[in-house]
């Protein structure tokens, strides 16, 4: 039967263009599952490199009047402990996708090789974490690196290779032309945007590390602005990333010139049910305006 919703991304086939975001019920094989079951069109998973991390001190976490803060400094197991999980999140049915961070090229490349040799579907190369040094922003934020780190990995593997922007920068298109020229199959925008909060009582910083990075609502817009951005510029799927909550959310970021959207923040706030609901509201979307198929919609808002 014609699947409406089906959507081919950078070589995966989705069943529907909703996916789990990278740092959220990402660090097991059976949390993947579990996401995948609930209706994911595709599941991204924690950050993961090349050494174990602990991550920073509480509190890691803060929520604002408008959305998330965290900082939780990459903690993860390490990907030679990992490929256990990656192995079993791939009897989810839906394409798994590994988030890869380095603090080099180099690292890049190590963890790259060994993510898609536990057999990862695609990865996502966070380049784009607003908050741990010498990594993330660091070097997507660099366009010579972030061409380096990209190419680097592409070498190494077959499977697509998307690369996750970060927002906080100029010009984002110029970051995703960077990331094209490197060899990215597809484009996530975008991570969180650097922020904090400060306690009046204590006088003092809230997060562990005092910056962190702001998601959900407040940076639907801006994530949208990005999407429609890139998509004006740069010929490369995109996948729109940042406080999708709802349908309209999603059918925004489509218009814009996403293919697929993640859906991060609004898991902790709504739960699980939230791919289904964004994805029978899509479907009721594309009935009422007579369109066929899902594609049809992606990068509409740019027609005159
Ligand atoms: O782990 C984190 O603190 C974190 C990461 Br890796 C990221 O990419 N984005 C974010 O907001 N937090």
């Amino acid at each position: 039967m014609h699947n409406k919703l089906a959507i081919e991304l950078a070589g995966l086939q989705l069943a529907n263009p909703t996916m789990l975001a990278a740092g959220i019920l990402g660090l097991t094989g059976l949390s993947l599952n579990r996401v995948a079951e609930a209706g994911a069109g595709a599941v991204v998973t924690k950050s993961i490199g090349l050494k174990p991390r602990t991550g920073y001190n509480n509190p890691t976490m803060v929520q604002t009047d408008c959305g998330i803060l965290n900082a939780m400094g990459l903690p993860n197991p390490s990907i030679e402990h990992f490929a256990k999980e990656i192995d079993e999140a791939k009897t989810a049915g839906c394409p798994v996708i590994v988030s890869v961070y380095g603090f080099s090229a180099e690292e890049f490349v190590q963890v790259t090789k060994r993510a898609a040799d536990a057999g990862a579907d695609a990865l996502e190369l966070n380049v784009s974490c607003p908050h741990v040094e010498k990594t993330g922003s660091e070097i997507g934020q660099d366009t010579t690196l972030l061409e380096k780190v990209v190419k680097a990995a592409k070498r190494e593997t077959r499977i697509p290779v998307l690369v996750k922007l970060t927002p906080n920068v100029t010009d984002v298109a110029e970051c995703a032309k960077a990331a094209k020229r490197g060899g990215a199959d597809a484009i996530v925008a975008i991570n969180t945007l650097g922020a904090m909060a400060i306690n009046v009582e204590t006088t003092k910083p809230i997060l562990g590390n005092k910056f962190g990075g702001l998601s959900g609502p407040a940076i639907k817009p801006i994530a949208l602005r990005c999407v429609y951005e890139i998509y004006r510029q740069v010929n490369v799927p995109i996948i729109g990333c940042g406080g999708v909550s709802d349908w309209r959310d999603a059918v925004e970021f489509m218009l814009a010139g996403a293919r697929a959207v993640q859906i991060g923040t609004a898991v902790a706030f709504k739960g699980l049910d939230i791919f289904q609901s964004i994805t029978k509201g899509i479907d009721a979307y594309l009935e009422t305006k007579g369109f066929e198929s899902v594609k049809e919609i992606v990068g509409l808002a740019h027609q005159r």
